[in-house]
């Protein structure tokens, strides 16, 4: 690592020669690969950028001019460069540096992402604030045509060109999101690469730009541009980015790092909203990557491997929405660009008729499912709890108001781990709850998540919810035959008399086990699996609520708004004001990213915590 180990500041990129930086791309990717082989991360994307963020820091004056990564979770080798090289081993660990930038870990992190398809909203509202203060700087957008699929980069555009604001976007093309690609937008891209006609001639108006000396005068520039203008309108297909007020350059190999600066270096001269398209391969200069790049998006610590495989919420999820759908010819399934990591790659192959992948849009992903729905349509709509927060308003105005039968399959609800405060599904309990004629489920096992799929499903009276977290599912199959639940009744698992724990979801096997524990101290623990959030099982909770006067809620969900404040909401509305109750759940604050156990433990929601939880209470 000789040159990598020298660089502490993007500045220092400046004197290093064209052959020094194709030996620090090589550094960079071995180093990549080596911490994320041990702590786990986003392998392929971030091997794919790496000339492309190389070229930038040499071109670029970061952190005066600003970049912002969309998503952000190809931004490791812009960790490298700008000074956390040595904490680089800490990458996504308790207590160690994130996987995505941060503006509080880095002012070199321009804007704070995660979620996809912000990062040229962002850049605009940099270029207006730029502009109204007329401070010099360059704002460079790296967005990926996956993200590229979000609704919100359109409306972005849309503005930019219309303000005619100073920003760059590189459009960073991989013809990947987590799977292939989907959409025109998709397609018209592949045209674009396609043309090899138009690449020609315009290389030769960029040979000319190049050449050009920066002082030139703006009627012989102006000129120049004209003639790329007047090219591309004869030879591109549809210039639709030209169209919306951009100037389209491209596309151009983001490997070559020679090419990629020299562009830069013209580019940044010109003012206006540009967009740059770069071609680049997802995992590049690691085969098992570039030869599976939708394995290699992200993987887990050890690669994997040193866990054994257990089955899974998601797993569950996918097995029996094929078996449901194999009865059911009305069901339809939805992702926003996730089908590996929601369970429908089997339903896509099964029934590719009935599976859509609308790209990351999941706002339109909830207000499709409701057209399919208006129409007679069952359609599940499986998307990560974190990533539902952006169709909030599509659940409510246009699901849940008009009561159609959408299911929602909300995965990695709870703390995720690694992937940290972007990514924890910690608000959707409390983001729901508030929603009318929706029902919300929560499933403590296997069997239990079968039969809330299988009530879901065949339920013609409204939208439904049903929220399960990351990683392993308890129980066993026991039953064979499918139970339609009945809707808002809740289950007593133990009988107690000293206090009564309710759980959520995942959380009600952590409250048996304390129960168990607690049951050795001498203390007598009743425990309810609350099944359904909402509506609230009344009936149930007043009569245990005569004859247990603690109560302790615990949910793996912040506590502001959430199921514990339901039933601190029931308890006022029913004047039971001689019960006392306590709530675990997640404290007002974005929790960090860390082992999923770790931070259940550090929140009290495992059973030896919530058992001690106990014992001090009483
Ligand atoms: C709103 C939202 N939905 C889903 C995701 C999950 N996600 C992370 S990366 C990614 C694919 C991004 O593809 P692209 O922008 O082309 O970047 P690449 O990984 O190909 O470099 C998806 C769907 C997300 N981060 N944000």
């Amino acid at each position: 690592m000789g040159i990598l180990n020298k660089i502490n500041s993007p500045s220092e990129l400046k004197s290093l020669d064209i052959k020094d930086l194709k030996v620090l791309a090589k550094e960079i990717r071995k180093k990549i690969i080596e911490v994320v082989e041990k702590s786990g991360g986003h392998l392929a994307p971030n091997l794919g950028v790496v000339e492309l963020t190389i070229a930038l820091h040499r071109v670029f004056d970061a952190p005066k001019d600003k970049i912002i990564w969309d998503v952000g979770h190809q931004s490791y080798a812009h960790k490298l460069l700008t000074g956390r090289r040595e904490s680089f081993h800490t990458l996504r660990q308790y207590g160690g540096i994130s996987g995505f930038p941060s503006p509080f870990e880095s002012r070199y992190d321009a804007f704070g992402t995660g979620h996809s398809s912000t990062s040229i909203s962002a850049a605009l509202g940099m270029a207006c604030s730029r502009d109204y203060t007329q401070d010099d700087y360059k704002i460079v957008a790296v967005i990926g045509d996956g993200a590229l699929t979000g609704g919100m980069s359109y409306e972005a555009l849309n503005q930019t060109g219309y303000l005619k604001k100073d920003i760059i976007v590189i459009l960073n093309d991989n013809s990947m999101s987590i799977s292939k690609n989907v959409g025109a937008m998709s397609n018209y891209l592949s045209k674009i690469i396609t043309k090899p006609i138009y690449n020609r001639f315009k290389d030769d108006v960029w040979e000319l730009l190049g050449k050009l000396p920066p002082a030139l005068s703006s009627k012989t520039r102006g000129l120049a541009s004209k003639i790329t203008e007047d090219l591309k309108n004869l030879l591109v297909p549809s210039g639709l980015f030209e169209e919306l007020g951009f100037r389209y350059f491209g596309p151009l190999d983001g490997h070559n790092l020679d090419l990629l600066i020299k562009t830069f270096q013209n580019i940044k001269r010109l003012k206006g909203p540009i967009l740059l398209h770069v071609l680049t391969k997802k995992g590049k200069g690691h085969d098992p990557a570039e030869n599976n790049p939708s394995k290699f998006h992200g993987v887990g610590p050890n690669m994997g491997k040193s866990l054994p495989k257990r089955e899974t919420y998601t797993d569950v999820f996918a097995k029996s929405i094929i078996e449901l759908a194999q009865k059911d010819k009305k069901i339809v399934a939805i992702t926003a660009a996730m089908p590996d990591g929601t369970g429908l790659i089997e339903f896509s192959k099964r029934f590719p008729e009935r599976f859509f992948d609308v790209g990351i849009a999941e706002q339109h992903a909830v207000t499709f499912a409701a057209g399919l729905a208006i129409s007679g349509y069952k359609p599940i709509c499986a998307i990560y709890s974190t990533f539902l927060q952006r169709a909030y308003d599509q659940v409510i105005h246009d699901v849940c108001l008009q009561k159609l039968p959408v299911t929602f399959c909300i995965d990695r609800g709870g703390v995720v781990g690694e992937d940290g405060p972007t990514h924890h599904g910690a608000f959707d309990l409390s983001y729901l709850r508030l929603v009318p004629n929706l029902i919300i489920m929560a499933p403590k096992d296997k069997d239990e998540l079968k039969d809330m799929l299988f009530t879901a499903t065949t339920y013609k009276d409204g939208p439904v919810a049903i929220r399960y977290p990351k990683g392993e599912v308890a129980g066993e199959d026991l039953k064979k035959e499918r139970t339609k639940l009945n809707i808002g009744e809740a289950e007593i698992l133990v009988q107690g008399k000293d206090v009564c724990l309710i759980g959520v979801g995942s959380m009600v096997c952590e409250c048996i086990s304390a129960s168990s524990l607690l049951k050795k101290d001498g203390i007598s623990v009743e425990v309810i699996n609350i099944r359904f959030i909402k509506p609230l099982d009344k009936k149930l909770l007043s009569g245990v609520f005569k004859r247990i006067k603690r109560v302790l809620t615990v949910e793996e969900n912040v506590l502001t708004g959430g199921f514990g404040s339901a039933i601190m909401e029931f308890l006022t509305e029913e004047e039971l004001g001689d019960v006392q109750l306590k709530r675990i759940g997640f404290p007002d604050k974005f929790i960090e990213h860390g082992p999923r156990n770790l931070l259940l433990e550090k929140y009290g929601l495992k059973s030896e915590r919530i058992a001690q939880i106990v014992k001090e209470w009483i």
